[in-house]
């Protein structure tokens, strides 16, 4: 066979149909597999018609959707862009390199590995990269706002490092510096993290790097939850106080589930060889596409009104709530998430999660500070505000919210009344779509 051509490059390439020519994904999917399908669609109706109150979750927008869609979860990139073990990589290290730039530009850091699957890979790498095992850290106990991966004794985290815990103050239920002070001074700790899951008050930076700087530990803050206030503006930075920063990518920042390492320049190649290949092979490429186009859209002008909207509807909510007898704890928020103790009223935070769920107000029961209650049961709820914010609602909304929730909460029986509250949830959420 002659395979000889005349045709230059760019009309052979012009014969590849552009992606947007390509059949309908969604359509396709529906003919091949009607049952993931069916199973997406249903997930995509509950979405739509239910108050995403939990305090992790968010809405992607169809840029960042498509991008996690996308053909790039074809290609293997072991490494980095420019030094990677696969041929191929031209366009992957295009996207890739986007993604770290504009993640850079976004947080004003020194580096970023954009690689890591998940909020925990990106911290176990951190610890990787700055400990071996068995070394000391400090960390948020998991009960007083904390996360798995910062040391609880079934996490990865806690088994390789020994990990300390700090507190919050029993009585402000803020943050006790004095006793990760003195927590620090005894067992000069390697590695000091910060950052909550379920704490809603800001940190103090300065605070933690010069107690950090007294012990010769490095400071690390997982910025999980607070990163798209963070990049808008709206939250105390960490970027130049923290040696390392560590993040998922959708939550307020309302990009694809993911994770994301920034670090001083010096950590760069220890925390670009912990991540691969220490922790990880294989990138997702796919997400990381996503997260590119995530970071875009937070460098926009309205992301910062975004962030400021969802700190705001969380204010709102806060106090609305508090009129409704449920007690805040620290007494309110700084940030995206409330946690409600329930106990003046009598609830446990399983059933408030029930009958709210039933409702079609989607909390998640949470331990308060020195809970009497085991996690399964939890004295309190979390809610946040990324997610209904995105949808466009705002504070005359939260006022709406808290009554339906002040309402079922005060009458926890009553299964009449979260049906009729379902179907009035259900008409506002159809006022205000999901994006994507
Ligand atoms: N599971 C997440 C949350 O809900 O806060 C943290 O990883």
């Amino acid at each position: 066979m002659d395979t000889r051509v005349s045709t230059s490059w760019a009309e052979i390439e012009a014969r590849v149909p552009r992606w947007e020519a390509l059949p309908d994904p969604r359509k396709v999917l529906r003919e091949t597999d009607p049952e993931v399908y069916e199973a997406i669609e249903g997930e995509r109706r509950r979405q739509w018609l239910g108050l995403e109150l939990i305090a992790s979750e968010n809405y992607v927008s169809p840029a960042v959707l498509a991008a996690a869609g996308s053909v790039l979860t074809n290609k293997y990139a072991e490494g980095y862009p420019g030094r990677r073990y696969y041929g191929g990589c031209e366009w992957i290290d295009v996207v890739e390199r986007l993604a770290i730039e504009r993640a850079k530009q976004l947080f004003g850091a020194e580096h970023a590995n954009v690689q890591p699957h998940s909020g925990t890979q990106a911290n176990m790498a951190t610890y990787f990269a700055l400990m071996e095992p068995g070394d000391t850290a400090l960390a948020m106990k998991l009960d007083h706002g904390g996360h798995l991966s910062h040391g609880f004794r079934l996490s990865a985290t806690g088994k390789y490092y020994r990990f300390i815990h700090y507190s919050v103050n029993r009585e402000t239920e803020l943050l006790d510096y004095e006793e990760l002070y003195r927590l620090a001074d005894q067992h000069r700790p390697r590695v000091i993290v910060v950052g909550a899951s379920a704490y809603p008050r800001w940190f103090d930076f300065p605070r933690l790097r010069e107690i950090a700087d007294a012990v010769g530990a490095y400071l690390v803050f997982d910025m999980a939850h607070v990163a798209g206030l963070i990049a808008a503006g709206v939250h105390p930075d960490p970027i130049p106080y923290c040696d390392v920063v560590t993040s998922t990518t959708h939550k307020t920042l309302r990009g694809t589930r993911g994770g994301l390492i920034l670090c001083k320049a010096e950590l760069a190649e220890r925390i670009d060889k912990a991540v691969f290949p220490a922790m990880q092979g294989g990138p997702l490429e796919h997400a990381i596409a996503a997260k590119a186009v995530t970071f875009g859209e937070a460098l926009k002008p309205e992301f910062k009104e975004y962030a400021r909207r969802i700190v705001e509807n969380a204010k709102v909510l806060a106090s609305e709530l508090a009129q409704q007898g449920v007690r805040l704890v620290t007494g309110g928020t700084d940030n995206h998430l409330i946690l409600a103790d329930l106990s003046p009223l009598g609830v446990t935070g399983k059933q408030a999660e029930k009958a709210l769920d039933q409702a079609g107000i989607h909390t998640n029961k949470n331990m308060i500070p020195y809970d009497p209650r085991p996690p399964l049961v939890a004295s309190g709820i979390r809610l946040g505000t990324p997610a209904i914010t995105t949808r466009g609602l705002g504070p005359e909304e939260m006022k709406q919210i808290a009554a339906w929730i002040g309402a079922i909460l005060n009458d926890i029986e009553n299964t009449a009344l979260r049906e009729r509250i379902r179907r009035e949830v259900a008409e506002l959420c159809l006022r205000f779509p999901v994006p994507a």
